[in-house]
């Protein structure tokens, strides 16, 4: 979800470096490619890390809740205007064709995000962070969307803008399209810069 249909990435970097530069921990962008596609609890555990820094449960859950708040400020006005180019149409497009459709993400604010783009209806299952128990690159996301939906991940196209979330849908044995960069993105199957240069004969190819 999160870089892939709707411009929030920026918004959880934007929270993450708040709340690193609250620490006094350094945070740039490409540890922020890291953290992508990554929960909550695993993205705090990695930016302590690399502040050497140890806390304790208690403070670790206040720090997620601050970040979290943030966040949702950030997110507020967040409307249809925010999909990424190309997203509608082409849920449009797969709906059209019959093609069963999943969002798996590790994100606990997945369905606020998605009735706020009015989108949620699109979608067969909604598996995210509230659900799953192992963060990608770990692919139980990808695979109990599969399970709901009742198909193969052979027989499944992946969507990812993150490293972790590309490792994750290999590990599972699914296909897999890289939206942004492929140097970064260079385990996926095929990248592409976004959704407008996907087509339903696109995902025939796999
Ligand atoms: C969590 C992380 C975010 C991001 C998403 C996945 O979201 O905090 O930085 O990695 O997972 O896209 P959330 O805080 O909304 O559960």
């Amino acid at each position: 979800m999160d870089g892939v249909i709707v411009d929030t990435a920026k918004f959880h970097f934007k929270a993450w470096q708040r709340l690193a530069d609250s620490l006094s921990i350094p945070f740039t962008e490409e540890q922020n490619e890291q953290l992508k596609g990554v929960s909550r609890v695993d993205s705090l555990e990695k930016i302590l890390q690399w502040g050497n820094l140890e806390l304790n449960n208690q403070k670790k859950l206040e720090l997620m809740e601050l970040k979290n708040k943030w966040y949702l400020e950030y997110v507020e006005e967040v409307n249809p205007s925010d999909m990424l180019p190309g997203t509608f149409q082409f849920l449009n497009e797969l709906k059209n064709a019959g093609i069963k459709i999943g969002l798996g993400s590790s994100s606990k604010n997945s369905i606020l995000i998605l009735k706020k783009l009015g989108i949620i209806d699109f979608f067969d299952t909604i598996v995210d962070g509230n659900i799953i128990h192992m963060s990608k690159p770990h692919p139980e996301v990808f695979l109990k969307g599969a399970k709901d939906l009742g198909v193969e991940p052979s027989e499944t196209v992946v969507f990812e803008d993150a490293i972790s979330g590309v490792q994750a849908a290999k590990a599972g044995g699914f296909h897999c399209i890289g939206i942004g960069d492929s140097n970064i993105l260079n385990l996926a199957d095929l990248v592409v810069k976004s959704l407008e240069d996907v087509k339903v004969e696109t995902l025939h190819q796999f």
